[in-house]
């Protein structure tokens, strides 16, 4: 394409009214002005463009059929935008990547996490790493074991079903969205990786591979689960839902905890350091407020109307199990026992929706507790899965022993692939595996099923006193007393 048919951004940036819309995808400007009420997001978060793409970008958010397969009906590409030379930032990340510590010398899943705060851009990290408000309900660590001895545990074996289906480890890859922020290979190194090693994918709504590239990825009767943002518009849901149970998905899990984003003041604040000339589109034309992060900024079709009566549509939909991801309460979890789904995943949505909500191992002894006065225990036809917080096997084991049939690990993995893509993230499931067989042995467990209540503490499971993480803000603001000063001499 000759040089003239170059549209330098500023150009492009002048576009980004209701009147006249132009965004830049892969290089190529778009007139997108007729498609503005059409898009699923809303037509605000288009307004952004083209600052938007420039900075939290198109790639991650969005499939890679998305624009070939929408927009082209409509608008074809307009012309070429200039090419973008290489950022400082990007400059800097070549530079840190290449220096990354050698895969072996990973010894836990806290390491991946400092390298893949180092690898990922700013931007990237706050919006994975932040939890709500002031991240209080993040982490969670308060049951002890009590391990039995003198038990021949030569040959111990940690493998299960999860829904019915097999699982190398007793966890599953939870949902997290946007995996292209952290890898241009994003949910695919889940993929591949749950392939080589036998565990299941949860694949989320807001992946930023299409769902049907995620599938086509997967091993012939690789088991995959999906997790379920509610459209407003249910034929968009029935459509997917039933799209997803004939490529074979075993088990649907639909988000109950956000029926609105929690604030993630980390992933907001970067909107402001990063703003610059872009501010000004936002703020003066778009109607989008200035303050909102990534994740909220892309959720405004999640139906905050989803209610319990919506669960026999549900069931009328999909033959899929059924299972609530986010369930706090016992009386939530009996209604959804007694609604007829599948299982419940306890769960504060990694501490980034209500902040001070209890972790789903604290929930785990009461919901149990709950449930075993409605019928048998454990229940063969109704799971309850946890996540939240888990960096080692022993934090699954615990779950575990309180009556969890399987955890999942999301922010685990994505820090893994993050850092070294889908090797990262077969380097932690092997050093999961490492961890359960050392921790079976020394618990004195030969397979899951010894597990039980009788090998925990869990008496300090709700003293949150001293256990509880530090309020970052308030310890930064706090100005402490000070003692008696000495005189100069
Ligand atoms: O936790 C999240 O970030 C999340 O679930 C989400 C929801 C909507 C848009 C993007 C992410």
């Amino acid at each position: 394409m000759g040089a003239a048919s170059l549209i330098p951004e500023q150009v492009v940036a002048q576009h980004a009214s209701r009147d006249s819309c132009w965004i830049i995808v892969h290089n190529k400007v778009y007139d997108i002005t007729d498609f503005l009420d059409e898009h699923p997001g809303g037509s605000k978060i288009i307004l952004l463009c083209p600052m938007l793409l420039y900075q939290c970008g198109y790639e991650p958010i969005h499939p890679p059929d998305m624009i070939s397969s929408n927009l082209p009906r409509r608008s074809k590409p307009s012309a070429s935008a200039a090419e973008k030379p290489e950022t400082d930032e990007q400059k800097k990340r070549q530079l840190v990547l290449a220096s990354r510590p050698p895969l072996d010398e990973i010894l836990n899943l806290h390491d991946f996490e400092a390298v893949a705060r180092a690898v990922l851009t700013d931007k990237a990290w706050a919006y994975y790493s932040s939890a709500s408000d002031d991240e209080l309900a993040i982490r969670e660590n308060s049951v002890w074991f009590l391990p039995r001895i003198l038990r021949d545990v030569t040959s111990v074996d940690w493998s299960t079903t999860i829904l019915g289906q097999k699982s190398s480890l007793p966890i599953y890859i939870s949902a997290t969205a946007l995996g292209k922020l952290g890898h241009p290979d994003g949910e695919l190194n889940l993929t591949r990786a749950a392939a080589k090693h036998g565990i299941i994918q949860m694949i989320p709504t807001l992946a930023s591979c299409s769902f049907d590239e995620i599938v086509d990825a997967a091993q012939p009767n690789q088991p995959l689960f999906l997790q379920l943002y509610v459209n407003r518009d249910r034929e968009v849901t029935k459509k997917y839902v039933q799209h997803a149970e004939k490529r074979g998905v075993k088990g649907l899990f639909i988000t109950v905890d956000a029926p609105q984003l929690g604030r993630r003041e980390k992933d907001m604040r970067m909107r402001f350091v990063d703003d610059g000339a872009g501010a000004k589109v936002q703020e003066g034309q778009s109607g989008v407020k200035k303050d909102q992060g990534i994740a909220r900024a892309i959720s405004s079709f999640i139906d905050p109307s989803l209610a319990w009566k919506d669960i026999p549509w549900f069931r009328s939909i999909t033959k899929m199990p059924i299972i609530l991801k986010g369930v706090a309460s016992p009386q939530d979890a009996i209604m959804a026992l007694e609604a007829g789904v599948q299982g419940i995943v306890l769960s504060n949505h990694g501490g980034r929706q209500l902040d001070n909500s209890r972790s789903g191992l604290e929930n785990l002894v009461d919901i149990v507790a709950a449930l075993k006065t409605r019928g048998p225990w454990p229940n063969p036809s109704f799971s309850v899965f946890i996540d939240g917080g888990v960096r080692r096997a022993s934090d699954v084991l615990k779950a575990l022993a309180l009556g969890a049939s399987a955890v999942g690990v999301g922010r685990g993995f994505l820090y893994a692939f993050s850092a070294y893509g889908q090797e990262g993230v077969e380097k932690a499931i092997e050093i999961l595996r490492d961890e359960f067989e050392m921790n079976m042995r020394l618990l004195g467990c030969r397979n899951l099923s010894e597990l039980g209540p009788d090998m925990v503490d869990a008496s300090a499971l709700h003293t949150h006193a001293g256990l509880a993480p530090q309020d970052n803000l308030y310890a930064a603001t706090y100005q402490p007393l000070r003692l008696a000063q000495f005189k100069e001499f």
